[in-house]
């Protein structure tokens, strides 16, 4: 309709004054707003945590309405849709992303401190200094909850898997792709890791306690989930049909968590399924008489996605995971179709429109629940339903472990999913009927590729589910793609060559300089006079130009310094630890697992408190000062983790009161690290290592955020480093130890010809009861000793040590250190996910770009 000539949209738009403004009196204004109306405080009279939330809103607005606008022209468009499922998002803090992706960083800081408030402080740039050694456990979160209150993370992931989905969120935003990602909204994100006594205890993650103002709840976007029952014969229009009869359905509502991307209008969908009780259906229950508990068992419901599992790596078997994973695979799945269906009458477009990307194996129930959609409620027929299904997934495996390839009971599946374990075994039947024909009757070979596992228990194997549904399986370094073809899928491989790609990781630079290091992004973008660098990283490698230019050094040095000393503070704050900023910061932080060798870390930080002790007080002047940081959780049933981190602080508890000692040697472990400890740490890094057994991690991420950060990295040729080795060279890099292809045979070599004496010595150490708690750790010691050793610690010690040694010597060279780390940053651009997900799009989802007009 038009109204005094102009049409409603055009009037809407007029009455609502255009698009928000970004200058800091209409941001001010916003604040004032949210502060009386949406906060409820009185304008004239409020604290930091409200003007984080009122700031917060105010930034919320812009989103809502770049992203209303980028949804508007997706539809307009219909352009081929990505559709990215992950049961993990690590997303961390939004305020500060926010507001860095809008480009209204300093606009905000000028608002707020008009009106008293510090930008740095709501959005914890600057670390609150008074967090607490002194208090013990329940106190901490107290402390951490009533008196400092401000935005916790968003943690709903376990760590390199779940953070890499938040990276790439970000890069589809920055590159205008057509993309939603897809997932659960955990009410508990991963645990709070609390250490008494040098012992890891796990609290609940209370995320959501103080409200979250960056989703928006759409309860009208809401989907029946089904599960259990039977599967009975039908006929339809003449046809035989199968149909599920489900025993119990849950709904999934809708929380849209809006993703900007930076220097583009474009703001895409984090959609995230919350479990709730469904209407309806429900009159058996109450007809029995017992209201009350009829009306209590249907609270049920929502355990569903009460929790994240906190160990990624071993898959139990356990019922509630497998209905996770299905819960948020139907919600997805059902509105997947159904915005089809809005604009297509058939199927025939399908694979033209809808690219449906597989993060590891976790989402995989989708390919049985896209089957049984087309075939019981399209009916489309197999044929055509099976031609439709093999175009649109394409799946990512992220290890090379054993023991974390899914592997689903088929008791379990036949009694929580009857349907979708049917269309399993005639998936699988097909594939073996068509195998047979291709390789003839290599039993040994089809049991190994079958999709089910024979045996006392028989299990799906999800990863053969994957492979055999995908059309390409895609591994996320070029180490771990060989590792696929050579030991993990080689069967596949020899199968379908042309199936198996690599798109190695990257991070963005957007979190992890712009945000997390500002005064090196200001620093950088001096040096190359723009800030295009941050969507153009391919710029970042002209400042290898200026790595030995003493101005740009002495700058370089300045911002390590002071980046150092927040950590150094925070160390303070946390453990009471003082550490020298002279010192090398030599840094450990991920998950905590034996392939990572954490324990090789502390082994050599014995040796070297052990050389000190041994040294003549001249000697040690010539020591180059360290603090060794280690940080991670441990996955809570994983015992040998857990003693790890309790080595660690016994350890740290001799030699950091150790007087000889002093300055030369300091051992620290960071508790509860999560994304926004990483944005503190990193950048105040010197030294960082990334030490697994070769041929053990996949990629590896961490070392990306460290090494555009200009920190060196000290580490194994493993996953992604080989690839970091190929940009800077391993002259600019400590490398060491075994490599891939020779981890074999040092597995059969006799162990007491291959661990060194000082590896022994310092584990006598232990054993002996040097650092206490004797008992506790002889397990521990057991793992690396008596021809066990599988990780190879006592083989590559010599080397780890030389490698440290090599480390020390360079520190000392300023000019030559400083050198290095800006080669590290000018190398990083090859590791950014812009890079990852270009390749990903082109190669393959095929999808292009679709920008949002501002
Ligand atoms: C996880 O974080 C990773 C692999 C897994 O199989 C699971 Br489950 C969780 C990690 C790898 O260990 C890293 O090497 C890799 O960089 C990361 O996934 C992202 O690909």
């Amino acid at each position: 309709g038009f109204v005094g000539g102009k049409s409603k949209t055009e009037r809407m738009f007029e009455m609502m004054d255009g698009f928000l403004k970004n200058d800091p009196d209409s941001l001010q204004k916003d604040i004032l707003h949210h502060v009386e109306y949406t906060v409820a405080r009185s304008r004239f009279s409020f604290d930091d945590f409200e003007a984080y939330q009122a700031l917060s809103h105010s930034v919320r607005d812009r989103l809502i309405e770049r992203w209303h606008d980028t949804q508007q022209h997706f539809k307009k468009k219909d352009p081929k849709r990505l559709y990215f499922l992950s049961l993990e998002f690590l997303m961390g803090r939004s305020l500060s992303n926010s507001v860095v992706n809008l480009g209204i960083r300093d606009q905000c800081a000028e608002a707020l401190s008009e009106l008293g408030f510090e930008y740095e402080v709501l959005a914890e740039q600057v670390v609150n200094l008074i967090v607490c050694y002194f208090c013990e456990i329940f106190y901490f979160n107290y402390l951490s909850y009533m008196l400092f209150l401000k935005e916790g993370d968003a943690a709903l992931g376990n760590g390199g898997l779940a953070r890499l989905s938040a990276c790439q969120m970000d890069s589809l935003a920055t590159l205008d792709y057509p993309a939603w990602g897809y997932g659960l909204r955990y009410q508990y994100g991963l645990f709070r890791q609390i250490i008494l006594d040098g012992f890891q205890h796990e609290q609940p993650d209370y995320w959501l306690n103080f409200g979250n103002p960056w989703e928006i709840e759409r309860v009208h976007v809401s989907y029946p989930v089904k599960f259990y029952g039977t599967v009975k014969e039908d006929v339809v229009n003449g046809k035989e049909c199968k149909v599920w009869i489900p025993g119990e359905t849950v709904e999934a509502v809708a929380y849209d968590n809006p993703i900007p991307g930076y220097g583009t209008r474009n703001t895409i969908t984090l959609r995230l399924w919350a479990a709730k009780p469904s209407d309806g259906c429900d009159i058996e229950s109450y007809n029995t008489g017992d209201y009350i508990n009829a009306i209590v068992n249907r609270q049920k419901a929502e355990i569903i996605s009460n929790v994240l599992y906190p160990d990624d790596r071993s898959y139990q078997g356990k019922e509630l995971r497998l209905k996770q994973q299905y819960f948020f695979v139907s919600a997805s799945m059902q509105d997947i179709i159904r915005r089809f269906k809005d604009v297509h009458e058939n199927f025939d477009d399908f694979p033209d429109k809808v690219a449906l990307q597989l993060n590891d194996t976790h989402p995989s129930i989708s390919i049985a629940e896209l089957m049984r959609v087309l075939l019981d409620e399209e009916h489309l027929g197999w044929k055509k339903s099976w031609n439709i299904l093999k175009q649109v997934f394409s799946f990512t495996t992220h290890t090379v472990l054993p023991e974390a390839l899914e592997k689903v009971p088929v008791d379990l599946f036949q009694n929580v999913l009857p349907r979708h374990l049917e269309i399993i075994y005639d998936i699988n039947f097909k594939f073996m009927e068509e195998l047979k024909e291709k390789i003839g009757q290599d039993y040994a070979r089809l049991s190994r590729m079958s999709i089910v596992e024979e045996g006392a228990v028989k299990n799906i194997r999800v990863a053969n589910l994957s492979i055999v549904c995908s059309h390409t399986v895609n591994a996320v370094s070029r180490a771990h793609y060989e590792l696929l073809k050579t030991r993990v899928f080689t069967d596949f491989y020899e199968l379908w060559p042309e199936k198996f790609q690599f798109k190695t990781n990257g991070v963005t630079q957007r979190r992890w300089i712009v945000v997390s290091n500002p005064s090196l992004c200001a620093l950088i973008s001096k040096w190359l006079g723009t800030e295009s660098w941050i969507s153009d990283i391919d710029l970042l490698a002209r400042l290898r130009e200026y790595a030995s230019n003493p101005d740009l050094q002495k700058e370089w040095t300045m911002v390590k310094k002071t980046n150092k000393m927040r950590v150094a503070e925070y160390i303070e704050a946390m453990s009471g630890v003082k550490v020298s900023l002279d010192a090398m910061f030599d840094v450990q932080v991920k998950r905590i697992h034996e392939y990572k060798r954490q324990l090789l870390n502390i082994l050599g930080v014995i040796h070297r408190y052990d050389c000190i002790k041994n040294m003549e007080k001249s000697e040690r002047k010539k020591v180059v000062p360290r603090v060794c940081i280690i940080g991670g959780k441990a996955p809570p049933g994983y015992e040998i983790a857990k003693k790890i981190i309790k080595l660690c602080h016994a350890v740290a508890e001799t030699i950091n009161n150790d007087e000889d000692v002093g300055d030369l040697l300091k051992l620290v472990f960071i508790p509860d690290y999560n994304v926004s400890v990483a944005e503190l740490v990193i950048p105040g890094s010197d030294l960082s290592q990334h030490i697994s057994t070769a041929g053990h991690e996949a990629s590896g991420t961490g070392s990306m955020k460290f090494l555009m950060n200009g920190c060196l990295l000290l580490a194994t040729a493993d996953g992604s480093t080989n690839e970091i080795i190929e940009e800077i060279g391993a002259e600019n890099m400590f490398i060491f130890g075994a490599k891939i292809h020779e981890v074999q045979a040092l597995r059969e070599k006799d162990s007491n010809v291959k661990a060194p004496l000082q590896f022994m010595r310092v584990l006598r150490m232990v054993r002996d009861g040097y650092f206490g708690f004797k008992d506790y750790f002889k397990s521990l010691c057991d793992t690396v000793e008596n021809g066990k050793d599988f990780y190879l610690l006592g083989s590559d010690f010599a080397s780890y040590l030389e490698a440290q040694a090599a480390a020390d010597r360079a520190y000392v060279d300023k000019k030559k250190w400083n050198e290095m780390s800006i080669l590290c940053t000018a190398g990083s651009a090859r590791f950014s996910s812009d890079r990852t997900i270009e390749d990903y799009a082109e190669k393959t989802w095929g999808i292009q770009p679709c920008k949002c007009p501002f």
